[in-house]
């Protein structure tokens, strides 16, 4: 399959000038002999929402099911081996390889990893049209029974084999993440909740730095992927255009013939407009939506080949804690008499106006990662038991990945937990004035009935209360 993003091809000189990407619609207007091209891009590959009763998703999963039986019988040195694919990302039990996690590229990085790993299944199974199917678990939260079955190749050991009832992965967490119209903190969220959740929640291989030798792996990020393709295509919100990002570059991934490509982050963009597709299902309480006529199409290529001026700008911050440390046993609680004019600009902040995280900051990963963490505020007596319909709640967060001494690439993660609702709500019910101190409660809540080590401590740099402007969307 030509391949539209690879340097040194036909297509490169028709869509990327530098960095600058030529529209669909002018090369479709002016590209004599690039019919099959057009025809290529009309005729990519779908990539459908894995579910039951469909004998097309069916098909996908038996197409997948093959691809990857066939790679885990190359030898390990192959570079399109399941296992050097798999290793491309991480390395069970040691860390992290290549992949972003913690960074602004987790989208892109991942979005590239997955489109390779695509073409090398359809070229191994010889299936072009094969487009790897997704893991909608706001929709479908038990993972598909094909990924259950031992005898299968798509089979790993795991924990649990759904995410129903968490909180991560429900409506109005994700309505709320989903309302963010900024790049960077959109991403962070995902990122940190439904991305990380998963893979700590369902467990197995998939829970650590292996996790992408299990199946499931390239079905829950490409579930990520649709999470940003939609905020995107469908939503309509942009992604940055700040050429130090679009710039950023990756040469470890092979094409289908196994042989080494270079992508840029920026050319990421348009992927899921010129080499997939993905068929349109709801998250939260975004609906569906019907795959754009071809002028629509034109307007949302050229809006998102422009992507915007978006950065991650923090208009005014006030520090709750700093470094510190908490037992993952035991719930934290920390408290700070801000100035009064501090705390009325927090509550009186306007919502259309401006956005207010709060920002979790640590200084490296967790020795265990068998929990997430509930975030409240000025709730010092919240534990695990406190339900989260309490108006103090206001999000939650998990971390993918352990620490390990000396490893390298590691990250020190941050959260962002949106609290602009919280805070109007406590406001509301008079628990929080301009002479109120603000308090912050983390509370780890174990995925099983108890805490691998309750006693494992985690170091904290920094939480702070963040106002960001809100993005307004520009057509
Ligand atoms: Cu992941």
């Amino acid at each position: 399959m030509e391949d539209l993003f690879t340097p040194g091809n036909i297509s490169r000189r028709v869509f990327v000038k530098g960095l600058g990407l030529v529209s669909f619609a002018l090369f479709m207007s002016t590209c004599g002999g690039c019919e099959q091209i057009i025809e290529q891009i009309k005729n990519r590959p779908v990539r459908r929402r894995i579910r039951t009763g469909s004998a097309e998703v069916d098909a996908d999963i038996e197409t997948y099911r093959q691809a990857v039986e066939q790679m885990k019988a190359l030898p390990a040195g192959n570079p399109r081996s399941w296992a050097s694919q798999a290793a491309i990302h991480g390395t069970a039990g040691v860390g992290f390889n290549f992949c972003q996690h913690g960074t602004d590229h987790f989208f892109s990085w991942h979005r590239a990893y997955l489109v390779y790993l695509e073409r090398i299944c359809q070229e191994l199974t010889g299936n072009k049209k094969f487009g790897l199917p997704y893991w909608n678990w706001n929709q479908d939260p038990d993972i598909h029974h094909a990924f259950l079955d031992p005898s299968s190749s798509l089979f790993s050991p795991r924990t649990r084999t759904s995410v129903s009832g968490h909180s991560s992965f429900s409506t109005s967490t994700l309505d709320t993440i989903f309302s963010d119209t900024n790049f960077f903190t959109f991403g962070n969220q995902i990122e940190g909740t439904p991305h990380n959740s998963g893979h700590t929640w369902i467990g197995g291989t998939f829970g650590g730095f292996g996790s992408a030798n299990d199946p499931i792996f390239y079905a829950h990020h490409n579930m990520v992927d649709y999470c940003w393709a939609k905020w995107n295509l469908e939503l309509e919100n942009n992604t940055t255009n700040d050429a130090a990002w679009s710039s950023t570059s990756w040469n470890h991934f092979v094409d289908g013939a196994g042989n080494p490509v270079e992508v840029t982050a920026g050319a990421t963009t348009l992927m899921p407009l010129l080499s997939y597709r993905f068929e349109s299902s709801a998250i939260g309480n975004s609906p569906a939506t019907a795959e754009p006529a071809e002028e629509t199409f034109k307007k949302i290529e050229e809006r998102v080949r422009k992507g915007a001026d978006v950065k991650f700008d923090i208009k005014r911050r006030y520090l709750i804690s700093e470094r510190s440390s908490l037992q993952v046993g035991r719930p934290f609680s920390k408290e700070t008499r801000l100035a009064p004019a501090d705390v009325a600009s927090i509550i009186n902040s306007k919502k259309e106006e401006e956005r207010i995280f709060a920002s979790v900051q640590f200084a490296q990963l967790p020795p265990t990662s068998d929990f997430f963490v509930r975030v409240f505020l000025n709730m010092p007596t919240a534990t695990g038991q406190t339900p989260i319909e309490d108006p103090h709640f206001a999000g939650t967060f998990a971390f993918f990945g352990t620490h390990v001494e000396g490893a390298h690439h590691e990250h020190q993660p941050r959260f962002l937990v949106n609290i602009t609702d919280t805070l109007q709500r406590l406001r509301q019910r008079g628990d929080l004035n301009e002479t109120t101190p603000v308090s912050v409660q983390l509370v780890p809540v174990p995925v099983s009935d108890k805490f691998e080590r309750g006693d494992a401590e985690l170091i904290l740099s920094q939480i702070e209360i963040i106002v960001t402007p809100v993005i307004a969307k520009t057509r």
